[in-house]
């Protein structure tokens, strides 16, 4: 038997506070909530889901190096490093896994410092403005490129 694909999900800096500060931009689900959500979605497609969440980039590093073996691809809430973070883009490059990268917000109608990504053209897809459904999209789009490839 194939064993379950596993999906790393990053959440970058500040999303710790999600559901306790600026829910009409956010939404009121918590960290917890999210995470409950998209392992519930990995589990009805037959995957799991490892989760992680730092306001360190480095820790961000990090974490894909040491878990880059363990996975299949990648499910990336960035934050606010998704507009910086050269890191990151090739520590998730460096893992030769796919990624999606997700946003609650959508970034496109918000400040023009987040139109900018230094992830997206390495990402498989990107979905934005659909609160924690953004992540279980991002799920499903990537498990459906990882049974393509
Ligand atoms: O919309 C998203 O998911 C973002 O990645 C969220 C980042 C922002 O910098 C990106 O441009 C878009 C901010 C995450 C901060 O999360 C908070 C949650 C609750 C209260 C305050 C911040």
């Amino acid at each position: 038997m194939t064993p379950p694909r596993r999906i790393g999900v990053l959440h970058g800096p500040n999303l710790n506070l999600l559901g306790r500060r600026e829910p009409e931009i956010y939404g009121s689900a918590s960290l917890a909530d999210v995470d409950a959500a998209i392992a519930a979605a990995a589990a009805e497609q037959g995957a799991e889901v490892v989760t992680f969440q730092s306001n360190l980039e480095g820790a961000l590093v990090d974490w894909i190096q040491a878990r880059t073996a363990d996975v299949d691809g990648w499910v990336v809430n960035a934050a606010g490093f998704t507009h910086t973070s050269v890191a990151l883009r090739d520590a998730l490059v460096a893992s030769e896994r796919p990624f999606a990268e997700v946003h609650l917000s959508n970034v496109f109608a918000r400040e023009s410092f987040r139109h900018e990504s230094v992830l997206a053209d390495a990402a498989v897809g990107v979905v934005a403005g659909f609160g924690v459904t953004s992540y279980v999209l991002g799920l499903r789009g990537l498990l459906a490129r990882l049974e393509q490839a």
